[in-house]
């Protein structure tokens, strides 16, 4: 049995829904385009599992359909009746096991051969799990994860049985300060422990830790650095009752959340297509070696030209620009430039809000009040401010960053530039 199309989306995550909205804008006929997810739900936006959807009963939490992608980015939300009404077939709760790229077929996990003409790979990854770095117990009743909506409704489940009780979070990432943080919004206790000596260690310098580090203390989190799990004790139930940790100290638990990174979802091309930085290697068009097929968001390892390197981003903005640019490519081969991405990351936890755009590399200049409310660094590599960050600022003081960021202006008075802060952006 099988079914043929002219566009398939794999995957039905944020970068999916960004590409079906761009493909009706372009007015691509009903019947040509189909979406294949595992999950059983329309694209959604994602970041709002580890912020609105934690949110205690109380405090109105997001739900679906509330979030469907595209409202991220103040587009319309899609739900599964627009999909319907613009003739995109949805294939969801099914899992593609192969991909055959000399063929252009996929086939699923219920044995359907679903054919294409043109791929869009947007199968994004999958959390780390405890037992890659060799601690074993992922599968007990209380140890969470999250990266999905099943994952995100174990969380509120072991929260809510859970309330003023003790919660261990594994890892000091985005997953690690986002859920911290939602978990003391459900008032429970928060030891966060991290190998780095501080949080967001791939983002953050030392100083911009600091300031959330505080924050996070202020609200009540411990935090054990420089040490990892070594085993969980589990009761006969099969629930964790105790983190043990390397340094050997011991933290009851009442629910532990894992977030120590992902892995992007390549295995069905490894051997077909070109990988690189762990991702599926495209060009400035988002096309993989094989010219019928590309790949969007957190699995594509695309050029960003402005720092003339391959990179491949974890992050919303890009899985949606990437998608909608995949689509104006496909679409319209000659017209299309080359992607030309200003990386943008941010996060919301508490009443805290931040954005960053660009690259941490070379030498970081802090401004702000660090002991207020608006604090920032811009980093300077090579004499060129390469990257922005910015706590607590207006729309306009985070474009002004943006925008500065993007013109990558020369630098030559470090001194100069930190007393000038947040004004060096906003008059650019
Ligand atoms: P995904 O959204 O992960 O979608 C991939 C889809 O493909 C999934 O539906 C998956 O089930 C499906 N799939 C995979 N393999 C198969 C297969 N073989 N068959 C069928 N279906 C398959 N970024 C930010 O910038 N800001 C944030 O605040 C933020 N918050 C986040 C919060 C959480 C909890 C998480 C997990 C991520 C967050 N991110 C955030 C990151 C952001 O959500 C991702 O970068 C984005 O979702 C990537 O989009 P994607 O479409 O590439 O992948
Ligand atoms: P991450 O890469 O942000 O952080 C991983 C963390 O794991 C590291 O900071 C480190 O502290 C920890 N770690 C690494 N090895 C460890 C070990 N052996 N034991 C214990 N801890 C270890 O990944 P994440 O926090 O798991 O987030 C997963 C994905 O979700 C990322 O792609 C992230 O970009 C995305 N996400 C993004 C946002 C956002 O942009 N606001 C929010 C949530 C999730
Ligand atoms: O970008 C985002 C984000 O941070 C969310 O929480 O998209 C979601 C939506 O705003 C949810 O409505």
């Amino acid at each position: 049995m099988g079914r043929a199309f002219v566009y398939v989306v794999l995957g039905g995550g944020v970068a999916a829904g960004y590409a079906a909205l761009e493909f009706t804008k372009k007015g691509v006929p009903p019947g040509e385009l189909c979406i294949i997810s595992d999950e059983p739900f329309a694209p959604y936006e994602r970041p709002a599992l580890s912020k609105g959807y934690l949110l205690p009963e109380g405090k109105a939490p997001a739900r679906l359909p509330a979030f469907h992608t595209c409202v991220g980015a103040n587009e319309e939300r899609l739900t599964p009746k627009w999909y319907k009404e613009h003739g995109i077939e949805l294939v969801l709760g099914t899992r593609v096991k192969s991909a055959d790229v000399k063929r252009k077929t996929l086939l699923t996990a219920t044995g359907e051969t679903i054919s294409y003409k043109i791929l869009i790979i947007a199968t994004g990854a999958r959390a780390l799990k405890l037992e890659e770095f060799g601690v074993s117990g992922s599968d007990a009743e209380n140890v969470c994860y999250l990266r999905d909506l099943a994952d995100a409704n174990r969380l509120v489940n072991v929260m809510q049985s859970c309330a003023g009780g003790n919660a261990v979070v594994i890892g000091g990432g985005y997953i690690g300060m986002e859920c911290a943080a939602s978990l003391v919004i459900n008032k429970i206790n928060v030891t966060m422990v991290f190998p780095e000596a501080h949080c967001m260690a791939r983002l953050f310098t030392p100083k911009i830790a600091t300031y959330y580090e505080n924050y996070y203390v202020s609200k009540g989190v411990k935090f054990i650095k420089g040490t990892v799990l070594s085993s969980f004790d589990i009761d006969s139930s099969g629930k964790v009752t105790a983190v043990n940790l390397r340094d050997g100290s011991r933290l009851p638990a009442d629910v532990v959340v894992v977030g120590i990174g992902i892995r992007p979802n390549t295995g069905l091309f490894e051997g077909q297509l070109t990988l690189e930085k762990v991702g599926i290697k495209v060009n400035g068009q988002m096309q993989t070696t094989n010219n019928s097929v590309y790949a969007v968001g957190d699995v594509a390892a695309f050029p960003v030209k402005l720092f003339g390197e391959t990179r491949r981003l974890e992050h919303v903005d890009s899985a949606r620009k990437s998608a909608r640019h995949a689509v104006a490519a496909i679409l319209s081969p000659d017209k299309a430039d080359d992607f030309d991405y200003l990386p943008f990351f941010y996060s919301r936890v508490f009443t805290l809000s931040w954005q960053f755009y660009g690259d941490n590399t070379g030498e970081a200049v802090h401004f702000g009040d660090y002991s207020g409310n608006t604090i920032g660094a811009y980093w300077i590599n090579k004499g060129q401010l390469v990257g922005s960050f910015l706590e607590g600022g207006t729309k306009e003081e985070y474009e002004a960053i943006a925008k500065a960021t993007r013109l990558k202006p020369a630098v030559e008075d470090l001194a100069e530039l930190e007393r000038q802060g947040l004004e060096f952006a906003l008059t650019i």
